[in-house]
């Protein structure tokens, strides 16, 4: 039975949201199309049962299956990423990261992470969120040349000796030097957490370096290169002794990672493990120990360059002069555009970005000087090098004719020639 015989109102926004997705180039790069298994689970009966606690220590009853199931999440998250212990239950990335401080620090205690306008994220210490509000928080920002500037990083966490160093972005187009930033903050006896959540597919699949054995604790999103639910892991090495116990007076923290973490997302922070996502990123995780994935993240790549290449081609100004990841940031301004303006002219023309800063921008995160845009999603429809090609052309047609609403039309119904070329959830109606 259709939600729409039920509720009509309900199903027809998300029928519209199907159509959106169908029809529409999404270009975010945070963002992407789950199977259709990641959604029988994620839509499933799991959601009814609480389960507050881990599996084998919960506090209700009925939980037998629901075990099985977050075990099973736990052995593919841990076999996946090379780690000895993966928490899954983070509602998401934010709580992810939450946990993870929550897991280390004290009240007051000093983090350190990349500036919200540089490409770091907003629970890295960005100044009206937790992070920084409950600890003290020191910034750091890139390069003028967009990219991470080891040497600042060295010299303020020396000076500030943090007891937390976050690696990590959400628009940040360049790996990162994970040895070294394990080195500068263990040298004064800090913690190294490193955000995985745009990367971790990629890393899954071996495509880009991986921070296991340098990062003290690793966190991520499920949802993004991953292609999973919505959802968060923390990973480290080392074995939890009770997740529900705390440590024992003289303890080292350092060696009960697993432990601070699993008792930081519960009972710390959060209640009753989501156990419909947790099948969800069980699923996820399984797809993601196929062969087919690595060749997924690959093409990932292939398209990130092909499409930054052909950018620049087109003369528009990327930051860091293009990407080793599945994003890039543009230069707006360049091209005579706000990232605000840019960004609605793109969306008539049915490609799906978003505004953000670039570093050292004047403007304000409301109305930035540049754009994001990835290629996660559209990959994951089968396009390949050519279509980046294309993509390239329509977005300088866009940025040349912003305000002709005929050219954008015509864009538009152009973008759904080729959508339809490469058909995604045809089977579901609501
Ligand atoms: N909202 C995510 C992103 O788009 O990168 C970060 O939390």
């Amino acid at each position: 039975m259709l939600l729409q015989t039920t509720d009509p109102e309900l199903a027809k926004s998300l029928n519209s949201e199907l159509k959106r997705q169908q029809e529409g180039l999404e270009m975010i790069p945070s963002e992407n199309y789950v199977s259709k298994y990641v959604l029988e689970a994620l839509g499933s009966i799991l959601t009814n049962k609480y389960s507050e606690g881990f599996p084998d220590q919960r506090y209700y009853g009925g939980n037998q299956f629901i075990d099985e199931i977050e075990k099973l999440a736990k052995e593919r998250a841990k076999k996946l990423f090379g780690v000895d212990h993966a928490n899954i239950q983070p509602y998401s990335g934010s709580p992810a990261n939450q946990a993870a401080i929550f897991a280390l620090c004290n009240p007051g205690d000093t983090i350190m992470g990349m500036h919200l306008f540089y490409g770091g994220h907003l629970t890295h210490g960005w100044k009206v969120n937790f992070s920084a509000k409950y600890y003290r928080s020191i910034q750091y920002t890139t390069g003028s040349d967009g990219l991470l500037d080891y040497d600042q990083i060295e010299t303020l966490v020396k000076k500030e000796r943090p007891k937390v160093l976050f690696c990590g972005a959400t628009a940040y187009p360049r790996l990162y030097d994970y040895p070294r930033l394990a080195k500068i903050i263990h040298e004064v006896d800090g913690y190294f957490i490193a955000d995985i959540a745009h990367e971790s597919g990629l890393i899954a699949a071996g495509v880009i370096p991986s921070p296991v054995g340098y990062a003290d604790i690793i966190t991520t999103t499920t949802h993004k290169t991953l292609r999973g639910p919505r959802g968060g892991m923390i990973l480290c090495n080392g074995k939890p002794s009770h997740p529900l116990a705390p440590l024992k007076k003289g303890e080292n923290p350092r060696e009960h990672l697993p432990t601070l973490i699993d008792r930081a997302v519960f009972p710390g922070l959060q209640g009753g493990p989501h156990n419909h996502q947790t099948a969800a990123i069980a699923v996820t995780l399984g797809e993601a120990l196929q062969p087919s994935f690595k060749i997924y993240a690959e093409q990932i790549l292939k398209n990130a360059k092909s499409l930054a290449d052909a950018l620049i081609d087109k003369g528009f100004e990327l930051v860091t002069n293009g990407t080793d990841n599945h994003l890039m940031l543009i230069n707006t301004t360049k091209k005579g555009l706000t990232g605000k303006e840019a960004e609605l002219a793109l969306d008539k023309a049915g490609i799906t970005v978003n505004k953000n800063t670039i570093p050292f921008d004047e403007r304000s995160p409301y109305d930035p000087s540049g754009i994001r845009l990835g290629t996660p999603a559209l990959t994951t429809r089968g396009m390949k090098e050519k279509e980046m090609e294309q993509i390239a052309i329509w977005i300088s047609e866009v940025f040349d004719h912003s305000n002709d609403e005929k050219v954008l039309a015509h864009i538009r119904e152009q973008v759904k020639a080729t959508t339809d070329q490469f058909p995604i959830y045809k089977e579901i109606e609501y």
